[in-house]
């Protein structure tokens, strides 16, 4: 890990505040440096250097936020500021983030832990953190104007509690939320159990991410803060297919992953070749007789999700948002449906004033992942996953499960692409295909059609002054 530096002792005790509160510059001789993450690569799991211990967790193109214990307390330094996001290779946003990256960093610690995070505002504009789904004293939830004032540009407030319950957790701003979160200000925390619990299994791999999406306007960098729904980056972790890292894992390994939503619609998460369990929803680990083998779970707005699998097929397996406008890239929503429409003649009379003009669309969209169009810079490219038998035609919310039989315990690189033994990947017919059957009636109903005669319908209108109050 770049720039990760060991907390060595020798700051002053700063006594736990009943709310966040700004602190004096003795107190800022203190503070813990702030650790910095320049790459957007996955890193390995933070071993914990003290304290009770856990398994780590693994963030998926991101990284954990190293600690230091200060008389008991565990310490943590967030920086607000904005940074430059390789959202794909060749692809880089102006987001605001923490610690020199959106997402900011993981942050792990243990049921019991005492925690002291301070949280230094780089950003142009007054911020807040709040510690999505925590117990804490109220004055410590990060609500800006609520239940503390902004943290001005330049200024370190510090936030103090106890990590109550185990589970999955987010923060992110809660001060100009609409601009703060489209800019990517958001990141994740893991509360680890502090002793064997009987909801929480033991699991081999852990790995969490966060869903969120972007508005960037092809050959723009900076996100769009007033979209609503319209997004066209459809990211984990900010980063969009093929720029997401596959979740690689050893045959038979238990696998567990957190999935937090801050996007602005639900996202039904979809894995294939296994069946998993929701183990854990916004309030903690799920009673085991709730749980039911599933293929796709939805996260709803705002919810953070744990699912667990047991990898026992080996392979390439997709795993994905299974809204299909979320696994494309820089989609332009305003192109009407060509399929089937032969415009070769409008095309011909078109080219005759632009030279360049192209036709989309009338195969199905597929060319566009294949076609070497054109593009400004600094565009993601609408789909370009390529895989081992040729474009994946996805984008987005996409990524692979790579599930090997020699992946070394502990090992988290790229196996590269699955070797699929002779004769179990699907082939071409060679030859003459059978006939197909189908089916040629126009269709049945359950119960005969009856014509309706229009009905004289008379509508009763209210005019105002009526008399009708009320409203
Ligand atoms: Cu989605």
């Amino acid at each position: 890990m770049t720039n990760r530096r060991n907390f060595l002792g020798g700051a002053g005790a700063i006594t736990g505040a009943l709310a966040a509160a700004s602190v004096s510059k003795v107190a800022m001789a203190a503070l813990p440096e702030p650790v910095t993450q320049s790459t957007p690569n996955t890193m390995p799991p933070l071993m914990p250097s003290g304290g009770r211990p856990y398994n780590p967790v693994v963030t998926l193109n991101g990284w954990t936020l190293p600690w230091r214990m200060n008389n008991g307390v565990k310490e943590f330094h967030l920086v607000a500021e904005p940074v430059v996001r390789e959202m794909a290779p060749g692809f880089k946003a102006n987001l605001w983030g923490y610690n020199g990256q959106s997402p900011g960093p993981t942050i792990e610690v243990v049921e019991g832990d005492r925690v002291r995070i301070f949280v230094t505002n780089k950003l142009p504009e007054h911020t807040s953190v709040h510690w999505h789904g925590q117990r804490l004293p109220n004055g410590m939830d990060g609500v800006s104007g609520l239940t503390q004032p902004p943290i001005r540009p330049g200024k370190t407030f510090v936030y103090e509690f106890v990590a109550r319950r185990p589970g999955t957790f987010m923060y992110h701003p809660h001060a100009d939320e609409m601009t703060q979160m489209a800019m990517g200000m958001m990141g994740f925390w893991v509360t680890h159990p502090k002793a064997e619990h009987p909801l929480i299994e033991k699991v081999d791999r852990d790995f969490v991410f966060l869903l969120n999406a972007y508005d960037v306007e092809p050959g723009s960098a900076t996100p769009k803060i007033m979209t609503m729904l319209d997004f066209n980056l459809w990211s984990w972790n900010s980063r969009i297919f093929p720029g997401i890292d596959s979740l690689n894992v050893r045959l038979n390994d238990k696998v567990r992953i957190r999935i937090g939503n801050l996007t602005m619609t639900n996202h039904p998460m979809h894995l294939h070749g296994h069946e998993f369990l929701v183990t854990g929803t916004d309030g903690g680990p799920t009673p085991k007789t709730s749980r039911q083998y599933e293929v796709t779970t939805d996260i709803a707005v705002g919810q953070m999700r744990q699912i667990e699998f047991l990898a026992d097929e080996e392979g390439d397996w997709a795993f994905h948002c299974h809204k299909s406008h979320h696994t494309m890239n820089a989609m332009g929503h305003d192109v009407p449906t060509l399929i089937g429409l032969d415009h070769k003649d409008v095309a011909r009379q078109i080219t005759n004033l632009v030279p360049d003009y192209m036709v989309m669309g009338e195969r199905g969209m597929a060319d566009m992942g294949e076609m070497e169009m054109p593009i400004p810079d600094n565009t993601a490219r609408m789909m370009t996953g390529e895989g081992p038998f040729g474009s994946v035609e996805m984008g987005g919310m996409f990524s692979v499960v790579k599930v090997r039989r020699n992946q070394k315990p502990g090992d988290y690189s790229n196996p590269g692409w699955f070797k699929h033994p002779k004769g179990t990947v699907a082939y071409e017919l060679d030859g003459q295909a059978p006939e197909a059957s189908r089916r040629r009636e126009a269709g049945a109903a359950a119960m005969p059609a009856q014509n309706m005669p229009a009905k004289n319908i008379e509508v009763q209108i209210r005019k105002p002054g009526s008399g009708h109050t009320g409203h």
